[in-house]
Parts: structure tokens; sequence; C-alpha cells
């Protein structure tokens, strides 16, 4: 029997970490419903060995002092706490209230990064999204992923084809855009240990390149280092590739048999200078020549792209051509490359049973990318009258205000709203203007699958992420939520028409019975998902070997031969070159060479700490000393340029905000360009005790102009803006 929060007054619960898809396995002591200690579990046979401080101490968000423990519905410039009954009732009305006036766009919908670590939460969100039939989605993906999902698409034929890092059997690591030192090695994959792992191949003489214009924590531990202008990747990789394939490096078989395009590739880059691509991203030619032949010659060799690659104007060209090189170098499928996990779910079989028709956007046209309209787009959405205007709005899991572009833009929009929903633990700065806040559950405080991340782990690989505690009595998980939202507003959940009604009588069912399980709700799905998962050594997975499983469960070897059989495109093949890639890169090649505009001369970039879950954590004192805040990193020569001094306060300003914060001088970035952390400067409201808000930091997002956009993954330059910087006082 799995231990649970009643089975004692000390227990131990062995579950997982549902903060970054490392998905660390956890051990966890409980008492008296209160979780004492958390350490890694290590008879976990994937994932513990990322085990860091955001895990031991995810209990304080549980026990945060401000938490919201029953629903608060905003009275003036206050909130009272009210009943369910009362919250449901009331946003309910208003929501249909909303639709009547403006039909089903009225009502719209942005989930953060935290969603997609419960599954519950993603698929009763989308079934109510159905249910009311509205097209305002948004969603993170614009600021994070998005890049991704659009190549992944066009080359592979599903936004979720995402290909595993085989790293223990690599010679060669070409690591663009990432610093897994500090963020573990995940992105739409994971593979526990990695940064460990590689540096372990490092010893026995691989090689790691890393290409940021920091010198990260990551890139310190390189062979090489090539410090990249930010948002120019693409160019530095079109080097390579024209290197690779003008120098016959390709494996031929690959290029012939494997992929489509590799002609189309080969008039592209006829077409690029070397020395201008060069001069673009102010790599030395010979440099790059170097590593692209190194890393063609490899024996066996990945090249891995991430957020440093996908957070500008440029992004989705550089990570298809960081797909382009493991394809036309014969490292799809093969050891030390990149592999295709099948998981025990097939999530892109699954996905594309969900046929959606293309829906493109009010005001900007744009087509939805991985089932979302960009986050840049949500303010005018907001503000401008007219069929389809935004009325009524609901933030599951998500503080776009700080993640997104142009924060003050959108906060104004927040503002103008009718109605402002947040689910969340706390108050946070997007949830500013709420009319309701709707007090959400921990993962501790949760059981989840979270099955369809299942084949992004780089071995197949199970684990029920347990419940540790028992949640607060006012707090209810998210799938709850939309599930008596749709009933309220009488939409069918899912849009499948009589299942409302099949809901409320297994809910009588449960009460009469006073068996909980037999309501319906994610637990039929997860059961649903495993019996219909695919086989391992010839038999289904049981949910009994589920549960007994506690420290989670290695399914099986790691295999190759699955690439291709999992490819979604008609014929079959890797396609190499979307003629939409094509053309977007005869674009940025024909544009003129980056240049500052006039007063703005520095380009501001981001990174990530180990301390600091983007927005989240940076309140929590067990992770940062009280009043501590991010800071703006300047190399030493633009510092006495300016005549800053470590420690001053400075401004940085861009044409639509300004922020002061202190600056550190560090020989780390390269010159011309600062680096200010994402995730800071996020109010913590006090909705309960009426204390005033406490911020720490500052939110260089305030600092980007949300208009420019990459128009294939409609994300903004979040990481390669042209700033100011003048010292205060
Ligand atoms: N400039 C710049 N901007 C960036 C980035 C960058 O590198 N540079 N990184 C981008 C990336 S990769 C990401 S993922 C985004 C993150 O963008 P978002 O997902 O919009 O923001 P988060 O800061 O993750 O905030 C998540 C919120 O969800 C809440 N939350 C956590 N768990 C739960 C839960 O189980 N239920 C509910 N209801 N709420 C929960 C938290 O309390 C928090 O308020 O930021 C992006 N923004
Ligand atoms: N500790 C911690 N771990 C996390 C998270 C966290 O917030 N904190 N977030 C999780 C999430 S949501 C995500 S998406 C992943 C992200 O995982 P990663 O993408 O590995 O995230 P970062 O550590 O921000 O690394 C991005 C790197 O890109 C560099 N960079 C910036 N601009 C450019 C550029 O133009 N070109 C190149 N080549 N590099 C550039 C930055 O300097 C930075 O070092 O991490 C996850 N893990
Ligand atoms: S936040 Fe830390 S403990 Fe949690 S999964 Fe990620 S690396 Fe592991
Ligand atoms: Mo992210």
């Amino acid at each position: 029997m799995s231990p649970t929060a009643e089975s004692g007054p000390v227990t131990t619960v062995y579950t997982f970490c549902r903060y970054c898809l490392a998905s660390c396995g956890l051990e966890v002591t409980v008492a008296d419903n209160r979780v004492t200690k958390i350490a890694p579990d290590k008879q976990n046979p994937h994932t513990w060995q990322d085990f860091c401080a955001k895990g031991r101490t995810a209990n304080q968000l549980v026990e945060h002092p401000r938490r919201i423990l029953n629903p608060m519905r905003r009275v003036g410039d206050s909130y009272v706490e009210a009943s369910w009954d009362e919250a449901i009732a009331d946003i309910a009305a208003r929501m249909t209230a909303a639709i009547e006036a403006g039909g089903p766009d009225a009502v719209g919908v942005y989930y953060g990064n935290p969603a997609g670590f419960s599954s519950s939460n993603i698929i009763f969100m989308n079934g109510w999204l159905d249910a009311v039939g509205t097209h305002s989605r948004y969603f993170v993906g614009s600021v994070d992923q998005n890049a991704m999902h659009v190549v992944a698409q066009a080359m592979y034929g599903s936004i979720l084809m995402a290909p595993v890092s085989d790293v223990d059997n690599c010679d060669y690591f070409l690591l663009v855009g990432t610093n897994p030192a500090v963020s573990a090695w995940n992105w739409l994959e994971t593979v526990p240990g990695g940064w460990r792992r590689a540096l372990a191949r490092q010893k026995q003489g691989a090689t790691i390149v890393v290409v940021d214009p920091l010198r990260t924590e990551s890139a310190a531990k390189a062979d090489v280092h090539l410090a990249v202008r930010p948002g120019q990747d693409w160019a530095l990789l079109l080097a390579m590739v024209k290197v690779i394939l003008d120098e016959g490096l390709e494996h031929a078989r690959d290029c012939a048999d494997l992929a489509t395009g590799v002609d189309e590739l080969r008039a592209l880059v006829a077409d690029a200078d070397l020395d201008d691509l060069a001069a673009r991203c102010d790599i030395a030619r010979a440099d790059i020549e170097r590593v692209a032949r190194d890393f063609a010659t490899a024996r066996a060799a990945m090249v891995v792209t991430r957020t440093g690659v996908s957070l500008h104007t440029t992004g989705t060209i550089a990570e298809w051509l960081g797909h382009v090189l493991n394809v036309i170098t014969g490292r799809m499928d093969r050891p030390g490359g990149r592999r295709y996990e099948p998981g025990y779910v097939d999530a892109i079989r699954m996905s594309a049973m969900v046929k959606a028709k293309p829906h493109y956007s009010r005001l900007a046209g744009r087509e939805m990318v991985a089932g979302a309209h960009a986050l840049s787009e949500l303010p005018d959405e907001i503000t401008t009258p007219g069929p389809g205007q935004i009325r009524a709005m609901l933030i599951n899991c998500g503080n776009p205000v700080v993640s997104g572009p142009d924060g003050a833009k959108l906060d104004a929009a927040l503002a103008d709203l009718d109605l402002l929903v947040a689910i969340d633990f706390v108050q946070r700065e997007s949830h500013r203007h709420a009319h309701w806040l709707l007090p959400a559950t921990h993962w501790l405080e949760r059981d989840d699958l979270l099955a369809f991340t299942s084949n992004m782990h780089d071995e197949p690989y199970l684990q029920y992420g347990a419940k540790a505690v028992e949640p607060p009595p006012g707090a209810r998980q998210e799938w709850r939520i939309f599930t008596d939202l749709a009933l309220a507003m009488n939409k069918p959940l899912f849009g499948a028409r009589g299942l409302n009604g099949f809901i409320r009588a297994s809910r009588a069912a449960a009460r009469v019975t006073r068996r909980p399980a037999v309501e319906f709700g994610p637990h039929w799905i997860d059961r649903l998902v495993v019996a219909t998962g695919r086989k391992f050594n010839g038999r289904r997975i049981k949910w009994r070997d589920v549960k007994a499983h506690r420290h989670g469960w290695v399914l099986g070897p790691r295999e190759f031969g699955h690439f291709r059989e999992a490819l979604r495109t008609d014929d079959k093949r890797v396609h190499a070159a979307p003629p939409q890639f094509l053309d977007r890169t005869r674009e940025l090649l024909a544009e003129p060479h980056p240049q500052p505009p006039a007063g703005y001369p520095f380009q501001l970039s981001n990174r990530r700490h180990r301390h600091s879950m983007n927005s989240w954590l940076n309140d929590l004192p067990g992770l940062h000393p009280a009043g501590k805040g991010n800071d703006v990193v300047i190399h030493p020569k633009d510092a006495a340029a300016l005549g800053v001094c470590d420690g001053d306060v400075v401004r940085v300003f861009s044409p639509v905000g300004a922020i002061e914060l202190p600056a550190t001088v560090s020989e780390a970035p390269r010159e011309g360009v600062v680096i200010v952390d994402h995730g800071w400067g996020s109010a913590v409201f006090d909705p309960r005790g009426g204390g005033d808000p406490v911020s720490f930091g500052a939110n260089r997002n305030l600092l980007i102009d949300a208009g420019p956009v990459d128009p294939l993954s409609q994300t903004a330059a979040l990481s390669s803006g042209f700033v100011g910087v003048e010292r205060v006082g």
C-alpha cells in the first residue's frame, strides 16, 4: 500500500518535484498533514540527481503566509472571502453575460508554465475552453518554446515531436542558448542529471561547446565558448550548415533517405556569404569553420537549442538550423545524438486526435501556434472594441505581466476588463486587478500521472505523482474549477453533449456511495491512458503496478529506431527545408546587420539562477536573503564608459519602459550586452491580511517592446531588445 497523508502521524511519501521537468524523485516526510522535510529520493531509478533548494523548500510555498485559502472577491480596493458556490455562480454569470454580449471569444484565458506540470489542469482547462467555444487562448509558448513547436510541426509533422538527447554516448556537444549547469537539462525534453552526465563524457574525452553571449557556469566548464551576439544564432548556425554542405561533410544516406529538402538547403547556403554571417553573429569565421568541421566529423554529436535561441525575433530560424545540423550530419536516432522516446503514452497520436480548425487573431491576423495566440497580442485584444473583444479573462498558473513583453501595457489592459479571475496560491503582479482570486493546490497536495511528458524523458519512465499532504480545505484543483464552471455556465465540458449530465450523476453517485472515486475526474483519464498505453515486454502496464512503483519505474531500456515511425509528415521523412523557413532566412539575409538604435546602445539579455523559478519563488526566504533583488550585469569596459561602478544604482531604459536596479560589473557578458534576470519585480499582495504588497527587484520585461515579433513563433525580442543605461544620481 502506498502511504498517504492520513496513514499515520509521521509518514514518508515518495513523489516527484513538479517545478521543472527534471522531475526529481522526492522523499517527503509528513507529520500531522505538514511537510517537515523534503529530501531527494535516492531510490528513484531515473531522477533525483538534480535535486535543488527549490524542491527542498517546496513546503514554504505550501505554507506561504500570504497564501489564498478561500475564494476571494474584490470589493472596492480590498478582498473578502466567499464560498466556492458564490464564486462559481458569480464568475459563470459574468462570463455568460460577456458571451451573450460579444460571443464566445469575449472570454479569454492565459495559462502559464506550471499548467504544463499538471495533466488534469491542462486536459480539463481545454475541456472548458472547448465548452465555451472561445478562440481567445493565450499561453506561455510565445514567451518560451513556440519556436520549437513551429519547427517540430514543419520538419516532423507534429508540434510535440521533441527529440531527446542521448548524452551518455555523445562525443561532441554543441549547446546553444542553454545553461544546463543552472537550469538542468530540460525544455521539451528532460535528461535527469544531464549536465553531470555531459561532464562525465567530457572527462572521457568528449568536447563541450557552449554558445552564449554570457560566460555562464556551463560556458566556464566548456572546451569552447562562443560568445555570440544576442539574437544572431541563426547566422552562426547557417554558417555551420554552409561549411558542412560546401565541404561535403554531410551524412550522405540521411540527406538522401531520411530527409527531403537538402538540395534547397544547398541553394540557400550558396546565397549566403561566410564572412557576412560571421560578422552578423560576431564570431570569427575560423572558429565557425573549426566547430562546424569538428561537429560534423565527430563520431557522435548533438546540437541542443533552448530559450537562449528561441526568445528573439529570429528564434524560429535559429531553432530550425539547430535541427538541420543534427539531421544533415546523421545525428537523429543514432547513439550520442537525438532520439525519439516513445514513452508509455503516444502523446503525438493523442494530440493528432484533436483536430482544430486554424484560427487567425482578430487584430494581428496571425494563426495560432500550438493552439494559442501570442501574449504580445493580448492587450490590444482586450482594449480594442468590436466583435470578439475580450471582456472576461482567466489566468491559470501564470504571471504574464512579468513573463511577457511590455508588462505595463498588459497591466493596463487587464485593469480594463469586466472580469479578471486568477487561479493561484498567492496574488502576484498579474493578478493585481483580479475580481476573483481562486485558491489552487500545490503539487505536494495533489495526485497526478503527468502522462503527456512521457516521451520527453530520456528513457521510458513512469512515476505517479502522489500527493504528500491534503490541501487546505478551501483550495481546489483546477480540473474541478473548470468542471464546475462548465456546469454552471451550462456549456458541455469537452464540447461533448451529455457529459455534463453524466458528471452530475457521477457526483450524486459518489455522494450516495461515499466513494469519491466514483465521481468523474482526471483519475478516470489516468487509468484509461495507462490501460491503452504502450506495451513493455509484451504486456500492458497495470494500474496497480503504477501505484506499486513508489520510487518511479524505468519501464525498459533506451531504444533507438523509433524516430522514423514517430514522424507525422505525409511522406514519413524529415522536411529539412520547409519553404516558410527558407523565405524567412532569405529575408534575414537581406536585412542590414543589426545596429543599435540611437540612444539604446546595449542589448538586454537574460539568465536564470538556481534558486529562482521564473517569477514565483523569489519572495521565499528559504531561497533568497530578505530584500534580495536582481541586478544588471555590465562588462567592465561598458561600465567604465558609462562611469558606473560595481554596486551603483543605474537606470535601464528602452522606448517602452525604464527600471532602476544595482549594477554588477563583470567580465561574464560580452561587451555591449547587459544581463538582467527575468522573473523579478513581481508584487506579492496580501489580500487576506491587508499588508502592503512586497516586491523584490525589477521587472526587466517592462523594457521589451511587444510590437516586433518573430513572424513564425510570434515571440518578441525578450532576450535581445535594445536598451540604454545611465547612472542614477
Ligand atoms: N525576458 C525573458 N522572459 C521570459 C523568459 C526569459 O528567459 N527571458 N523565460 C520565459 C519562460 S521559459 C517561461 S516558462 C515563462 C514563465 O511565464 P509564466 O508561466 O507566465 O510565469 P511564472 O513566473 O512561471 O508564474 C507561474 C505562476 O503560476 C503559479 N502556480 C504555480 N503552480 C501552480 C499550480 O499548480 N496551480 C496554479 N493555479 N498556479 C500555480 C505561480 O504561483 C505563479 O504565479 O517566462 C518567460 N519569460
Ligand atoms: N533554476 C531554474 N531552472 C529552470 C528554470 C528556472 O527559472 N530556474 N526554468 C525552467 C524553464 S521554464 C525553462 S524553459 C528551462 C530553460 O532552460 P535554458 O534555456 O537552459 O535556460 P537558461 O538557463 O535561461 O539558459 C539560456 C541561456 O541562453 C543565453 N542567451 C541569451 N540570449 C542568447 C542568444 O541570443 N544566443 C545564445 N546562444 N544564447 C543566449 C543566456 O545567457 C542563458 O545562459 O529551464 C528550466 N529550469
Ligand atoms: S526544481 Fe530542483 S528539485 Fe525540482 S525538479 Fe527541478 S531540479 Fe529537481
Ligand atoms: Mo520555460
